[in-house]
């Protein structure tokens, strides 16, 4: 999980823990689809005067992935063209079409789907506990300016997240939004004081069980006046951290019966104070929302001075995997019937029965980096040629020379969840795509 506010660097952190194999192990050959992977040494040689992945990765994305495409879809209203949101020619632009065939179809919207069935499970607990209060959108453009996404949530200029590396931008200006919070300013300004807003959401990012780059996070907001918190000898902030703890636990309950939580302290731009949410299951602490007390400029700039709120954004599909039993966040976007038809309206925590686990295909890839180098880099371009056969990118070797220079070795899984693969159409596809 890509934290968006923390900066730590999950690359390097990695490739410090490892150690450093001799050059000889890691470009070693060896040949078999099964436990002990195949090394395949494609001709993917990064050297410090060839082009990074980044560059590469664009043209590979888009030539590949676009028969996936549609020509336009409507989101809320808005009528978005492909053209719109990939831009071959434009060096400000990073989106591949992967990402614009995922744009409008609104996983959380399908009451059938196991996202739709947890969103309306959180309505009826806001409906039952705040009859009514809270406006609910689950509608709006995922395409929001730099300025919402970033300014208005007060997130600093140089933060990791606002960087190419992290967001996909569509220009200079546009991005696909990389959280909900990046409606909590428009919505204030139009007059909204509670407030739920469902969306997709889109992140560069590493890739596997958990890890896509596009997935979904539900927005929550409350807006308090003095009168609220005056008579209960508690500041505002005070009272506003208390309510949501207490909102945010008796939602806990009501997705997981009784459960073992914990609130951690953290770290937003946002908010302060700052917690998040974590829930034990499955014999581990597994975190689910970020929340806190709302930044007060934020307020002040959207017509709300002299008054505090609380937010918090979740993620539906980490909800989702622990409630369903899901156990790889690609199966969220399966169309096949032996998922789709295992969930309906209504009925939450029905337990998903794996219908087939076909076995991995692994393939190691060796190439020398240089300092442009980064993993989301990479994983956009594997995504791009492999689509939703990639289970797991992972670093498994990292080697420097004498000379200085370090070359990485990355692990892939391909894994298709309707059928088994061989390796020959694996080693045909990487070297097709790559060629
Ligand atoms: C945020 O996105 C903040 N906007 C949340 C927030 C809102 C804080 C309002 C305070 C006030 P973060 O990047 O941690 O924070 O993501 C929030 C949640 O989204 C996480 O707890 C997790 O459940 C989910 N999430 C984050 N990244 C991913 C991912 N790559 N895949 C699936 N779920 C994710
Ligand atoms: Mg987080």
């Amino acid at each position: 999980m890509r934290p968006l506010i923390r900066s730590a660097c999950r690359l390097r952190a990695r490739v410090r823990a490892m150690a450093t194999l001799p050059a000889a192990a890691a470009f070693s050959p060896s040949s078999s689809a099964a436990a002990r992977p195949p090394r395949l040494t494609l001709a993917l040689f990064f050297l410090p005067s060839a082009p990074a992945p980044a560059a590469l990765g664009a043209r590979a994305l888009r030539t590949s992935a676009s028969a996936a495409a549609a020509a336009a879809v409507d989101v809320g209203g808005v009528k978005i063209a492909r053209e719109d949101v990939v831009r071959e020619e434009d060096p400000t632009n990073n989106v591949p079409d992967t990402i614009y065939s995922k744009i409008g179809l609104q996983l959380h919207r399908r009451d059938n789907h196991p996202l739709g069935i947890l969103k309306n499970t959180i309505y009826d607990y806001f409906d039952k506990n705040f009859s009514g209060q809270f406006n609910k959108f689950d509608d709006l453009c995922p395409l929001v300016s730099v300025k919402q996404n970033f300014d208005d949530v007060l997130v600093p200029a140089d933060h990791i997240s606002r960087s190419y590396n992290d967001t996909y931008y569509v220009d200079a200006q546009t991005v696909l939004r990389c959280h909900t919070s990046a409606h909590q300013a428009e919505l204030l300004r139009d007059g909204h004081t509670h407030f739920l807003v469902t969306g997709d959401v889109y992140r560069r990012d590493s890739i596997d069980s958990t890890h896509y780059p596009v997935f979904h996070q539900m927005e929550g907001f409350r807006v308090f006046s003095p009168d609220d918190w005056s008579g209960s000898g508690m500041d505002g902030t005070a009272y506003a951290a208390a309510d949501l703890k207490k909102t945010l636990e008796g939602l806990a309950r009501h997705l997981f019966g009784a459960v073992e939580m914990r609130w951690v302290d953290t770290y937003f731009p946002f908010t302060n104070p700052s917690f998040e949410l974590e829930i034990y299951f499955q014999d581990d602490w597994l975190e689910v929302l970020g929340c806190g007390v709302t930044e007060q400029e934020i307020l002040k700039s959207n017509g709300r001075t002299d008054h505090v709120a609380w937010a918090f954004g979740l993620g539906l599909e980490r909800l989702a995997m622990v409630l369903f039993d899901i156990p790889d966040i690609r199966l969220f976007w399966s169309n096949d019937q032996r998922f789709t038809s295992q969930f309906s309206e209504g009925k939450l925590g029905v337990k998903f029965k794996p219908f087939s686990k076909f076995p991995p295909c692994y393939k190691d890839m060796s190439f020398w980096i240089n300092e442009e180098f980064t993993e989301n880099n990479l994983c956009e371009v594997v995504r791009g040629i492999a689509g939703d056969l990639v289970e797991e990118v992972k670093l498994i070797d990292n080697f420097t020379n004498k000379k200085g220079l370090t070359s990485h070795c990355y692990r892939i899984a391909y894994r298709s969840m309707e059928r088994s693969l061989t390796d020959e159409e694996i080693n045909d596809m990487q070297v097709d795509r790559c060629s």
